[in-house]
């Protein structure tokens, strides 16, 4: 489905746009699943749904959150729980864009919606995705899905063009963090672009490619957006993966492999971490916790 120019842009920037890949009709039965999760979680007061296969929580509540102002600020895997995420993650347009770049043989690892309420703090610092996968290769892409419009004035995600070629620690104080030195922001921020799109645009970024998102400073704009991560067939884990879905390793293009395809190099290696957060990992409370 891609082109040579759209091929040789993702190689070179470490991501491509792909605008109106998904219709506005799957769009709106994505959101339609996400409100009423949104509904759901007004009767809980702290982070729930612990029927994953690791045990931690599936639905991620901001720290303001209370039944009468819902903030289900992340749902871990929806696709395990609803088939309108499967038939979009599995069969498809998304699949085959991905396998132009990493293919022919994919699986799908796992995936997130991302939920920035307007007027909320929720924010995303500096990271890549890589890091918190390592595989026996590098071969993966992280699909971005826009279920809104969105621009800085919405909090959209930056990413840092040409970073899949560099390298970051995660680690501070010998702890992995998620997110790369603080003292590095200033600097990332002035190389990134905005990824301003309209709902049903589609980003294909590179595991090493650097990225984050202000929060949503709109008073009445919603941005949410669905995360999806593949990787090559013959690219196997080096630790259990730290979001796992029940569909872990599905083909979602070409043929499985027992073989796996090793790179040369060195690579940071985390150790498991008990928050349940992806925010809380980088620094932000939950709602029902308190600060240590
Ligand atoms: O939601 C965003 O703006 C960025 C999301 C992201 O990078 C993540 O959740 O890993």
């Amino acid at each position: 489905m891609l082109s040579e120019i759209q091929t040789s842009e993702f190689k070179d920037r470490g991501y491509l746009m792909l605008p109106g890949l998904v219709s506005e009709a799957v769009c709106k039965d994505l959101l339609a699943q996400l409100d009423q999760w949104v509904q759901e979680s007004r009767s809980h007061q702290a982070n729930y749904g612990f029927d994953t296969p690791n045990g931690k929580a599936r639905f991620d509540l901001e720290k303001d959150h209370s039944a009468t102002n819902p903030r289900l600020r992340r749902v871990a895997n929806p696709v395990d729980i609803s088939e309108v995420y499967q038939t979009l993650l599995f069969e498809g347009d998304l699949p085959k864009v991905v396998a132009d770049l990493i293919g022919p043989n994919v699986f799908f690892h796992h995936c997130k919606l991302n939920n920035k309420f307007p007027g909320t703090g929720t924010r995303v610092e500096y990271h890549a995705d890589h890091p918190f996968d390592p595989h026996t290769n590098d071969d993966g892409i992280t699909v971005l899905l826009f279920l809104d419009d969105m621009d800085e004035g919405n909090g959209c995600a930056r990413l840092v063009p040409g970073s899949h070629r560099e390298r970051y620690t995660h680690f501070h104080d010998g702890k992995f963090t998620g997110s790369t030195d603080p003292a590095l922001f200033d600097e990332f921020d002035g190389r990134a672009d905005s990824l301003v799109g309209k709902a049903g645009d589609v980003c294909l970024m590179d595991i090493w490619t650097l990225h984050g998102g202000s929060s949503n400073q709109s008073l009445d704009r919603d941005r949410r957006m669905l995360i999806a991560d593949y990787r090559a067939a013959d690219a196997f884990a080096i630790m259990p993966p730290v979001v796992p879905s029940r569909f872990y390793r599905r083909i979602v293009a070409g043929e499985p492999t027992h073989v796996a395809r090793l790179r040369e190099g060195t690579m940071e290696i985390l150790e498991p971490y008990p928050d349940d957060s992806f925010f809380g990992l980088q620094g932000q409370q939950a709602a029902g916790e308190t600060v240590q």
